[in-house]
């Protein structure tokens, strides 16, 4: 048997992060906790790139242009999407969530979901650096674990064994 996975080594690698403003308190933890966990995997500073997009709706579609340049080993996607009085909040996350999944498959691209939803700011605020550790950084593992793993599976194509 054969063990295919991803190591944590990220040097050489590119990462797109894309950022709400939406609830910006919550995700600019979330983008700390990331930035963090990338450079200390072997990121260079200078191979990731920051957008910000104005809440977790605009995420598939600033997603889909960003996997379009081709650039990116992997797309890190920091938002958080807390209740409100209506349902709104779950159209947000909801589409955010599709959108997003679609767009990591359409471009054979990790795409990871850092998108907190949560009932309440407190909840949120757990999520992103204290209690319950920080999303941001497990969002950006992921992501470098995925695009890892993606490059051993592609260096198998072609080989019987
Ligand atoms: N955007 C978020 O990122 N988080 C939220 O909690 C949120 N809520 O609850 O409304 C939210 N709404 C804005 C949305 O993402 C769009 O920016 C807006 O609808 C304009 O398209």
């Amino acid at each position: 048997m054969r063990t295919i996975q991803g190591d944590m080594l990220g040097s050489g690698l590119r990462f797109a992060i894309i950022a709400s403003r939406f609830n910006e308190l919550i995700t600019s933890k979330l983008i700390e906790g990331a930035k963090d966990a990338l450079t200390r995997h072997g990121v260079s500073y200078q191979d990731i790139d920051l957008f910000w997009v104005p809440g977790a709706w605009e995420q598939p579609v600033a997603a889909k242009e960003i996997a379009l340049l081709g650039k990116y080993d992997a797309i890190i996607t920091l938002g958080a999407v807390i209740r409100g009085d209506t349902t709104h909040h779950e159209y947000v996350a909801g589409e955010a969530a599709k959108g997003l999944a679609l767009v990591g498959l359409e471009y054979r691209l990790p795409v990871s979901f850092g998108i907190l939803t949560c009932d309440n700011l407190e909840q949120a605020l757990i999520r992103a650096g204290s209690k319950a550790g920080n999303k941001g950084t497990d969002a950006a593992l992921a992501a470098l674990e995925t695009a890892k793993l993606m490059k051993e599976i592609r260096s198998m194509e072609g080989k019987k064994d």
